[in-house]
């Protein structure tokens, strides 16, 4: 390698940068990449302030986009979550929001009187408790016969009147699960909307998403219905004039928890196409695959179904890399997963000349990654880490040719070879 590049060195390189036209990105699919994680297998994962964190081999670290590696990993702690003050549920969660008439809330009242026993014990709240803007506590019970099958409350303003909702999942032990929203009436907590319970009892519903998923005003709850089973992805519209929760669309096959797990976060919301609304990913109902979902005109749609090598067992996270969001999910093996869109994904070049040949990408400081295309063969490289495309004949040639990637460009295609940086590219 010393030696070629050396080699390499003396090539004079009038690069020829070729003017780059912004094509449509091609039919290409999203794509899962492994990633290699410091200390090995993931036995953890958390999502705070937006950022992701990881644990492997004892060391948590936070996951950043960077260029050459795609996601780097640096040494650091997550923040310690939040817990209920005293009387809350041991194993809940705190609730806050920086405005609006609520400020936190979590579920209290620790109650055995549902033995459903999905959320990692058998032990359910019968209480939910909100502090509001002037730091005053508002309690209001499930009722009889009836838990909050929870973990944290969900604060939001649903229908932008800048006073807080609170969306809980409150469970009949007769009936199952419903999907309930709260919030302050005349200063006083009380239960806005509520959809009906899935109708029979150990029959749950998670949540996935609060957040603007078609273009009318509002923030819509997209939720899986019975993830244990077979679930269905249904998105609601909050109408508080009406007190009523409107069921705006359907669809199947997806689960966004396992039983027994504490971790109700395996989806994420994420404005993929930069239109201000957002989309959703979260796991098939068998968790081997990251289905995104995009949501217009009264239909679900499936933007993308992603296959991974294992089970979803871990938070999804949204990751911001130069061209976009990406999605990073752990599976039952430890394994760590960035799912991207293709323009963010890769970069392919495409052997279009008579002759095996090597071609080697080049990062923007100085990276290189080496693969060998046979006729009318393409390979891929991380997007990011390529600035500079140089082919040879093979490992030993004294001489190649080189080509310099723009930003903007989708593809490379090395139309015929010939030595001494004549090479005939194409970028796309
Ligand atoms: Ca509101
Ligand atoms: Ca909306
Ligand atoms: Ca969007």
């Amino acid at each position: 390698m010393e030696r070629l590049f050396r080699a390499v060195a003396l090539i004079a390189l009038p690069a020829l940068l070729l003017g780059a036209s912004l094509t449509a990105g091609s039919a290409e699919a999203w794509k899962a990449l492994k990633l290699k994680v410091p200390g090995g297998a993931v036995t953890d994962l958390e999502i705070a302030g937006g950022t992701i964190f990881v644990q492997a081999g004892r060391q948590w670290m936070a996951l950043s986009a960077c260029t050459d590696q795609r996601i780097c990993f640096t040494p650091k702690r997550p923040p310690e979550r939040a817990r209920p003050p005293a009387g809350g549920l041991a194993d809940g969660g705190l609730a806050t929001s920086a405005s609006g008439d609520i400020r936190k809330a979590w579920f209290a009242g620790p109650t055995d009187i549902y033995g459903h026993g999905i959320l990692g014990d058998r032990i359910e709240a019968a209480m939910l408790v909100a502090q509001d803007a002037g730091g005053t506590r508002h309690k209001i019970a499930a009722g009889a016969g009836v838990v909050f099958e929870d973990l944290q409350p969900r604060l939001a303003d649903l229908d932008g009147d800048g006073r807080t909702e609170i969306v809980a999942i409150r469970t009949f032990t007769d009936a199952g699960a419903s999907l309930a929203v709260y919030g302050l009436v005349r200063g006083k907590l009380s239960l806005l909307a509520q959809t009906p319970p899935i109708g029979l009892p150990s029959r749950w519903r998670n949540p996935s998403a609060i957040a603007d998923f078609d273009a009318r005003p509002g923030l819509e709850i997209a939720e899986v219905v019975t993830p244990h089973i077979g679930g269905t992805l249904r998105l609601w519209r909050f109408d508080r004039a009406a007190g009523a929760l409107e069921a705006v669309a359907d669809a199947f096959g997806f689960s966004n928890h396992f039983i027994g797990s504490r971790e109700l976060r395996l989806s994420a919301a994420a404005d993929l196409d930069a239109d201000a609304i957002s989309e959703l990913a979260l796991p098939s109902a068998d968790r081997t695959a990251l289905r995104i979902m995009a949501f217009s005109a009264g239909k679900i749609t499936e933007v993308a179904a992603v296959n991974l090598p294992a089970r979803i067992d871990k938070a999804v996270g949204v990751i911001a890399e130069a061209d976009g969001p990406a999605f990073v999910t752990g599976l039952e093996s430890g394994e760590l997963v960035l799912v991207a869109a293709p323009d963010s994904a890769t970069f392919c070049v495409e052997n279009r000349d008579k002759e095996r040949l090597l071609f080697i990408a080049q990062s923007p400081s100085g990276k290189r990654q080496k693969q060998y295309l046979k006729p009318a063969e393409t390979g891929c490289f991380p997007r990011q880490a390529i600035a500079t495309v140089w082919v040879f004949e093979d490992l030993d040639a004294l001489e190649g040719c080189s080509v310099l990637v723009p930003a903007t460009a989708k593809s490379l295609a090395l139309q015929s070879y010939a030595s001494f940086d004549n090479c005939d590219w194409r970028v796309d």
